[in-house]
């Protein structure tokens, strides 16, 4: 997008501004602003010039001008309907030199998740690649992904799910932690090591990549998939979406919160620690007993913290264990045993 569409956007997301006024803020003619504001018109947006200048009254459902339209982050936006992958086109981009840039598509065909799973990536969800590159060491990247799963469920809780974070990266519905989960029922039905309670459903999942130098990040590409407006019939089982849970959201909403949280939690200038601080606020994992497969090995204990940069802390049979990376395992809520 260029410099003068992003101008624009924002000069018309502040309100009603005349066309002179306008080219003379953004150092162009008003024969050029009046060109932009025809090819917005082109995709969708509704702009009336009366009073007062040019005034939005309508924006398409979803794309980049409408995400940049409002848009509260330092981010550029750059929208395909159909991509393989956003966190591949942000690699690319990042090779190219690129920053603070959000690929964000409609649907993807080759959506991918950790360890080389497949992530389903139907049309209708949010699946969008911030890539930033923050001037801080590599051991802190796991607050990227922390700090993206609480942008999640943020903005999940503002469209009315009641989300929380399963540690380290997954968001899900119908988990709400350790003890009673209000829904009436017997939290210990199921038997001895029910695995993630049957209630429990997917909304979110998280893929951080990264290059760096051994203190320096160079580039990092946090990539978010939501299950927004898509049927779960479409999804692997025990996932859900947003249309499932609450019915359709504002796609455009949505990511813009999204974004801002993140923004606001891992800015320029912002305190990495209060990232751990939100995901506590938000995490399903503390105080449940868990399962964790690690690269080498299983721990079963009950998770009682997560500590800088993201480590899960749990208490074993055999003492105290900080485990850096791995797959979750919610059991049976630890007070119950
Ligand atoms: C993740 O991996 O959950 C990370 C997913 C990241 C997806 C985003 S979308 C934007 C960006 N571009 C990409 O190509 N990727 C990122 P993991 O924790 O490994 O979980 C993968 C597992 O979740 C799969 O093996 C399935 O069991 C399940 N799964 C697949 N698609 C799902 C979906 N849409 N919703 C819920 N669960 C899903």
């Amino acid at each position: 997008m260029n410099e003068t569409r992003r101008a624009l956007l924002d000069a018309l997301a502040a309100g009603p501004v005349e066309g002179p006024a306008l080219a003379q803020r953004l150092g162009v003619s008003r024969a050029a602003v009046w060109k932009q504001v025809e090819a917005l018109r082109e995709e969708g947006f509704s702009i009336e010039s009366g009073e007062g200048g040019y005034r939005v009254v309508d924006v398409p459902e979803y794309g980049a001008a409408a995400i940049q339209f409002g848009l509260d982050a330092p981010y550029e936006i750059e929208y395909h309907d159909r991509i393989a992958s956003t966190n591949d086109r942000a690699r690319e981009l990042a090779a190219d030199g690129a920053s603070d840039v959000v690929v964000v598509a409609d649907q993807q065909t080759g959506g991918r998740g950790r360890l080389k799973r497949s992530f389903s990536s139907p049309s209708g969800g949010v699946w969008a690649s911030p890539l930033v590159r923050p001037r801080r060491p590599p051991a802190e990247v796991p607050l990227y992904t922390l700090a993206a799963a609480v942008a999640v469920v943020r903005a999940s809780r503002e469209a009315g799910v009641d989300a929380a974070i399963k540690w380290p990266n997954d968001v899900l519905v119908g988990d709400s932690g350790g003890g009673d989960d209000g829904d009436g029922r017997d939290d210990d039905e199921g038997g001895e090591d029910e695995v993630d309670r049957p209630g429990a459903r997917k909304l979110a999942g998280i893929l951080t990549e990264m290059e760096g130098e051994a203190d320096r990040v160079s580039w990092l590409v946090v990539g978010i998939g939501v299950n927004a407006n898509v049927d779960v019939e479409d999804l692997p089982p025990g996932a859900t979406s947003l249309r499932a849970e609450v019915g359709d959201v504002d796609r455009r909403v949505f990511l813009q919160r999204l974004l801002e949280v993140f923004a606001e939690l891992t800015g320029e200038g912002a305190d990495l620690r209060g990232v751990l601080d939100a995901w506590r606020e938000h995490a399903a994992t503390i105080g449940r007993r868990v399962r964790v497969e690690t690269a080498g090995e299983t721990i079963e204990g009950d998770a009682v913290d997560v500590r800088f940069p993201g480590s899960l802390v749990v208490r074993t049979d055999d003492g105290e264990r900080v485990v850096h990376a791995g797959d979750c395992e919610h059991l049976r809520p630890a007070a119950d045993r």
